[in-house]
């Protein structure tokens, strides 16, 4: 693989209506971004990636965009965005920049001009149907619950919008509108940001016939009837064309129905569409039949053949993106590792793993102190859009409500949008007043200042292992191999080039394990995530251990 930036950096995401308050509203914003730029660079990390910060109604926090070109009123002006850009470029770093180009806000000038008239210019920017049979033009589920057809009166037609209702989907087939969110991505680039992380790019081409669907299951769905359409690569290259080629800059695109088979056609490196992808094998795991409220137990081997897979479809072609959490998914610490009685281990267990896989690494903002998930008791502690819509509809089922409040612990998407814990303070250093969702009571133990200057903290592991990626290329580029691939609790691989060999073992669980594969070899300690080193065989609850391999 030839050598690149973007390959070689690590990436802090900021989910920014969460991260720091500079004005005391309750609600995070770009200046106090800036006050802690100081803080992100000495993690080590070289890319930061912000959540979308444009001007939106915040139906969904910013992933419903009714200006392009300008900065949400309550993130500050774009003015305090040219500061970040400086700030960020002057300490070298690089910024990225979250596009959403599937949907606009309703409140967006095109959709306001769209729904005004059939004969308006604007109304192939969106897909407007009427109704079949007094019925809307199918019987597509939307993601945040019910249909994804919204009624508009104005014209007596239904729109398309597979997120909420204020978030109507923009009609790709259209090259007006290809080219106007070129000319978006032109804006910004020419102001200097780094890149793009794309929204729901597996999503831009649709089935035009909108064929009724005969399945239940919604992650089935997604995948025959929204994702991977028939025109979304031929999209990505004009994309890429009109716009990517100019620029030094980086992309990843996300996307549910991103799997092994579709996965590598956006981002094999001849194809010239995209520079990575993220995957969700791993993060759908736990869905059951009905998705993520109907979780089931994920297991080891599962999670590690997922990894194996991709890095094999990947090898030599494209280019992966390593994560395990983001602002859509449960704290990783909670979910993949034991916040309870093995909290600090398996944190930095996990840190492990991020930093040592082959792939660009993506770290969460709170993930670098171990923040967990939250369990406020009350739905009304609650703020994001699915789980609010989650709720309302298992209430109209008559489900017993405090059984699905446990599984809003478990999976609400806001267990990842609670404030960044600075410190013990009462809103945890985030902002004076109360915060637009609640800063998780354990604020007190777990933030930033306490882990800052020790020695033994997640925080100062993370930027151990950081250092310890960058100064062995052989973990970035290296050949990757799985060992013990059938062991429930042990995640072993190796990874190696003519420049050097790590061996990574990980016990991803509560009990000692022993390791023997490789101990003929001759084995050299470099990382070990308990406070007590321990070079024998045996593998204490949640350990993690890199070896050089001599
Ligand atoms: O959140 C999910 C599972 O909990 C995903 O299915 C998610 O809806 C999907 O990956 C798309 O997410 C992205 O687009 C959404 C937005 O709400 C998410 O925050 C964003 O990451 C619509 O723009
Ligand atoms: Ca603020």
């Amino acid at each position: 693989m030839q050598r690149t930036w973007w390959k070689e950096s690590v990436v802090y995401q900021i989910y920014p209506r969460s991260f720091n308050d500079s004005n005391n509203d309750g609600i995070g914003d770009i200046p106090g971004i800036i006050n802690k730029l100081d803080y992100i660079k000495s993690l080590g990390v070289d890319i930061i990636w912000v959540c979308p910060i444009y001007k939106s109604p915040n139906d969904d926090n910013g992933y419903d965009i009714s200006d392009y070109r300008d900065i949400m009123d309550e993130f500050g002006s774009m003015a305090d965005f040219d500061r970040l850009l400086k700030g960020v470029h002057d300490r070298e770093m690089k910024l990225v920049m979250d596009l959403v180009p599937n949907h606009t806000s309703d409140e967006h000038f095109w959709f306001r001009e769209s729904r005004k008239s059939k004969d308006n210019p604007y109304r192939d920017y969106y897909y407007w149907k009427p109704a079949k049979n007094g019925q809307p033009p199918n019987n597509w589920p939307s993601f945040f619950g019910g249909s994804v057809w919204k009624y508009d009166p104005v014209t007596e037609e239904y729109y398309l919008h597979l997120f909420s209702k204020k978030q109507p989907d923009l009609n790709w087939e259209n090259p007006k509108v290809r080219q106007e969110m070129y000319d978006v991505m032109k804006f910004w680039f020419d102001k200097g940001i780094d890149g793009f992380r794309m929204d729901v790019v597996s999503l831009l081409s649709k089935r035009t016939d909108f064929p009724d669907s005969d399945i239940k299951d919604f992650n089935t769905i997604i995948n025959r009837y929204y994702a991977n359409g028939p025109r979304v690569h031929e999209f990505l290259k004009e994309m890429h064309r009109e716009v990517l080629a100019n620029y030094d800059i980086m992309t990843v695109g996300e996307g549910p129905g991103i799997d092994l088979e579709h996965g590598i056609n956006y981002v094999e490196e001849s194809g010239k569409e995209l520079n990575m992808i993220f995957h969700f094998g791993h993060m759908f795991m736990d869905n059951g039949p009905g998705g993520k409220y109907d979780p089931v137990e994920w297991n080891l081997v599962d999670f590690k053949n997922v990894f194996t897979a991709w890095d094999e479809k990947l090898k030599g072609k494209g280019w992966g993106s390593i994560f395990l959490g983001n602002h859509d998914f449960p704290r990783i610490v909670s979910r993949f590792g034991n916040d309870k009685a093995y909290w600090k281990q398996s944190a930095k267990l996990l840190a492990t793993l991020l930093l040592s896989m082959r792939g660009t690494t993506y770290i969460y903002q709170g993930d670098e102190i171990g923040m967990t998930n939250v369990a406020h008791l009350s739905i009304d502690d609650y703020r994001d859009i699915e789980t609010l819509n989650s709720w309302k509809e298992a209430e109209a089922a008559g489900k017993p409500m405090d059984d699905f409040m446990k599984l809003v612990h478990l999976q609400s998407r806001d267990n990842a949008r609670t404030p960044m814990q600075w410190n013990a303070t009462k809103h945890g250093g985030f902002s004076p007043v109360e915060p637009w969702l609640k800063v998780n009571p354990n604020h007190k133990d777990i933030n930033v200042e306490a882990q800052q200057y020790d020695e033994d903290s997640i925080l100062s592991y993370y930027r151990k292992m950081i250092a310890f990626r960058k100064e062995h290329p052989t973990l970035i580029y290296g050949d990757y191999k799985c060992l013990l691939k059938d062991d429930p609790n042990i995640y072993a691989y190796e990874r190696f080039d003519s420049d050097g060999h790590f061996l990574v073992v990980l016990n991803f669980s509560d009990n000692e394990q022993s390791f023997t594969e490789k101990v003929g070899n001759s084995l050299e300690l470099q990382m070990n995530n308990h406070q007590s080193v321990n070079e024998t065989a045996v593998m204490r609850p949640w350990e993690a251990k890199l070896f050089k391999v001599k």
